[in-house]
């Protein structure tokens, strides 16, 4: 069978294709959608209660009883109990962002939950396979959201070198042909997320899917690299009057007064010029809304050709 990975037999999944657990947009609905395809589906915890995402995990598996996981944003102001209820919920699978669950894997393990830190480089890869972590999803600057300094492609093979475990690609993937390339520098599957939010069961306002189909390659933007969160999102009057606020040097205070409230008022309100929308730089790439399982096929049909094409190099 081709395509499969340790990973896919770590993660009970079909194909190594993870769901990015994005805040506000990836709800029980897209993610339940990308489990039954055979990828794992990951709920989005960011910065929302912990019964929220206990209704969105049980939501979740009244759709599928396959694996699928949850994203737990570090610097939520509810992680004490976010965490509790992933634990509570026996949640297959956790993914980690914006910090170090190293003081929570103990007691996950110990749950038979999965553990999956996202990280921006190998010094963090390092004290994450060292604290017990499973796998580490490496995202390279590509992705959209919350980001580090290094590139998905300089990222990954110095990652792939200096850890025993699973590393899963991150930033900039988006077709078969990065899952390929992401497999050539050593890493064991892919995250996406981009193309997700342009799947049809993902729950974001209509305006974003839109918005994203017409992106192009310069169209996105990071902003906040002063506040030490930089943020990539799609260009529009938020991003510029970012842009401009810092050029005037304002406090950090005013630019996060600015951003509080923005990633809810694009993804649920659909306010595409002053709400924030997080995207990837493949964002120029997605031009069809359409199923999870269209888009795993896709990517999985197209990372078959692209081998083909390359037996043909040699
Ligand atoms: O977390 C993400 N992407 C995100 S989170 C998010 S919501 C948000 N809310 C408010 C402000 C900013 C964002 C939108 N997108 N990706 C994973 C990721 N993790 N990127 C970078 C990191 C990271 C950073 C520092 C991981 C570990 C880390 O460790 C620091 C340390 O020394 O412990």
């Amino acid at each position: 069978m081709p395509l499969k990975t340790e990973l896919c037999d770590l993660l009970e999944i079909e194909y190594p294709i993870l769901q990015g657990g994005m805040a506000w947009v990836s709800t029980a609905e897209l993610a339940a959608a990308v489990s039954e395809a055979g990828g794992l589906g990951i709920i989005g915890a960011g910065h929302a209660p912990a019964e929220w995402v206990r209704d969105e995990i049980r939501k979740a598996r009244e759709r599928t009883n396959k694996p699928f996981g949850v994203n737990v944003m570090l610097m939520s102001p509810h992680v004490e109990e976010v965490m509790q209820v992933v634990l509570q919920e026996k949640v297959p699978v956790i993914t980690t962002g914006a910090g170090s669950p190293g003081k929570y894997i103990p007691a996950l393990k110990e749950n038979g939950t999965r553990v999956i830190p996202v990280i921006p480089s190998v010094a963090l890869a390092k004290r994450m396979e060292k604290a017990g972590a499973d796998a580490v999803v490496a995202e390279g600057m590509e992705s959209g959201g919350h980001i580090g300094e290094l590139t998905t492609m300089a990222m990954v093979p110095q990652i792939v070198d200096a850890v025993e475990i699973p590393v899963i690609a991150a930033g900039g993937i988006a077709d078969g042909r990065g899952l390929v390339a992401a497999l050539a520098l050593g890493a064991k599957g892919i995250q996406v997320g981009t193309r997700f939010m342009c799947a049809e069961e993902c729950t974001i306002h209509p305006n974003v899917k839109e918005f994203i189909l017409k992106a192009k390659d310069r169209d996105t933007v990071i902003t906040g690299r002063i506040t030490g969160h930089p943020v990539r999102c799609l260009k529009n009057k938020l991003t510029k009057e970012f842009e401009d606020m810092e050029e005037r040097r304002v406090s950090v205070e005013e630019l996060e007064a600015l951003g509080a409230g923005s990633l809810k008022k694009a993804m649920v309100d659909g306010d595409i010029e002053m709400g924030s929308v997080m995207a990837g730089q493949i964002a120029g790439m997605v031009k069809e809304i359409k199923p999870a399982r269209a888009i795993i096929e896709e990517i999985i049909a197209g990372a078959e050709q692209t081998l083909k094409s390359l037996e043909a190099v040699r």
